[in-house]
């Protein structure tokens, strides 16, 4: 089955590509000759995810899947959350936003947070909803190379080392979007195949 994965993040393309790339034929926005940014300005995760869904069906009519995730943290009241690509600036600054965040939490002793994702996917018009979280804690620094975001930031719990210093397996493995994609293709392999 082919699916359009309505993101602009190469990072996301990979992840979920590693993770049912081999069960279905996963689409880039790029090979659907999409290049202009999607709008994101719900108030929630799951606003937007089916808002990318929603534009990109109604762009190309094929069956394609959007996530949106942000990451929450306990001691800032679920912040940065949804605003998790704008926290620090109006655009996608990486390292500005993990700079900000790690700022906030300079003597916060509870460091709990959690990354949550929404997917939304759109099949012949229909619309589901799937959901991965991964809880785990903010570091006092940033600790790795790998990932992306605020991977540097973040320890899954039971581990000591940060998401940016495990292969892009184990953090599939454990992931909020590792677990959120594993729903949908068991959705789609009960459902239709
Ligand atoms: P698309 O909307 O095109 O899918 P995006 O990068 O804008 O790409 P999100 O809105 O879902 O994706 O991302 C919100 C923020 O959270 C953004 O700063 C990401 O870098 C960060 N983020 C998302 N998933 C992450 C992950 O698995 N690890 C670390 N940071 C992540």
């Amino acid at each position: 089955m082919k699916l359009v994965f309505a993101t602009n993040n190469n990072h996301k393309l990979q992840e979920v590509s590693q993770v049912v790339g081999e069960k279905f034929d996963i689409t880039s926005l790029k090979e659907c000759g999409i290049t202009e940014d999607i709008p994101e300005n719900e108030p929630t995760l799951e606003g937007n995810a089916l808002a990318k869904a929603r534009y990109i069906y109604s762009r190309t009519g094929l069956n394609c899947f959007a996530d949106d995730t942000g990451l929450e943290v306990e001691a800032l009241n679920g912040e940065p959350g949804v605003r998790s690509a704008r926290y620090a600036t109006d655009g996608h600054d990486d390292t500005a936003n993990k700079r900000l965040l790690l700022e906030r939490m300079e003597g916060v002793e509870n460091r709990t947070a959690q990354f949550r994702t929404a997917m939304v996917l759109i099949i012949e018009g229909k619309e589901y909803l799937f959901e991965g979280i991964v809880r785990g804690r903010i570091l006092h620094e940033e600790c790795g190379e790998g990932g992306f975001g605020y991977d540097p930031i973040f320890a899954p719990e039971g581990y000591d080392c940060s998401f940016a210093q495990m292969s892009a397996q184990e953090k599939n493995d454990i992931s909020h979007r590792g677990i959120a994609v594993r729903k949908l293709a068991e959705f789609l392999q009960n459902a239709i195949l």
